[in-house]
């Protein structure tokens, strides 16, 4: 990590206002670290809208075990892309339900595609998905 620089920035009141109280809801030790945690978000969804950079990601897929084949296609494309997945976690929901979290690791651009794949199997009834790039050293 390199040197703190200190700089001035103008906002208007009531922006601040809204960024304070932001900052309180989030329990921010301080303005500093809300605007240092904000810049970095920012910073790492340009990066993953922009490039093919290397990340981390969690699919969250909900969907009805009695659906013909179902899960053996999701099980299917899951094996074709074992060098993505690091971990699966499997939970019985109800009789017909189940909540498959899958945590992805590998280009930004494959991991959406896998996760695009899987959300689009007939019979998947939810399926939320949220990329972190990695490497990104500030
Ligand atoms: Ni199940």
């Amino acid at each position: 990590m390199s040197e703190l620089t200190r700089f001035g920035v103008s906002l208007e009141e009531d922006l601040l206002q809204a960024f304070d109280k932001l900052c309180e809801r989030r329990r921010c030790p301080s303005r500093s670290e809300a605007l240092r945690d904000m810049i970095r978000k920012e910073l790492g969804q340009e990066a993953l809208e922009t490039g093919n950079v290397n990340a981390a990601g969690v699919l969250t897929l909900v969907y009805d075990h009695h659906v013909p084949d179902l899960s053996h296609k999701l099980t299917e494309r899951q094996h074709d892309a074992h060098d993505c997945i690091i971990a699966t976690m499997h939970v019985h929901l109800d009789h017909h339900n189940c909540l498959e979290m899958l945590v992805l690791r590998g280009p930004s651009h494959t991991l959406r595609e896998l996760a695009d794949q899987l959300r689009a199997i007939r019979g998947v009834k939810q399926g939320s998905f949220s990329l972190t790039p990695l490497d990104l050293d500030y």
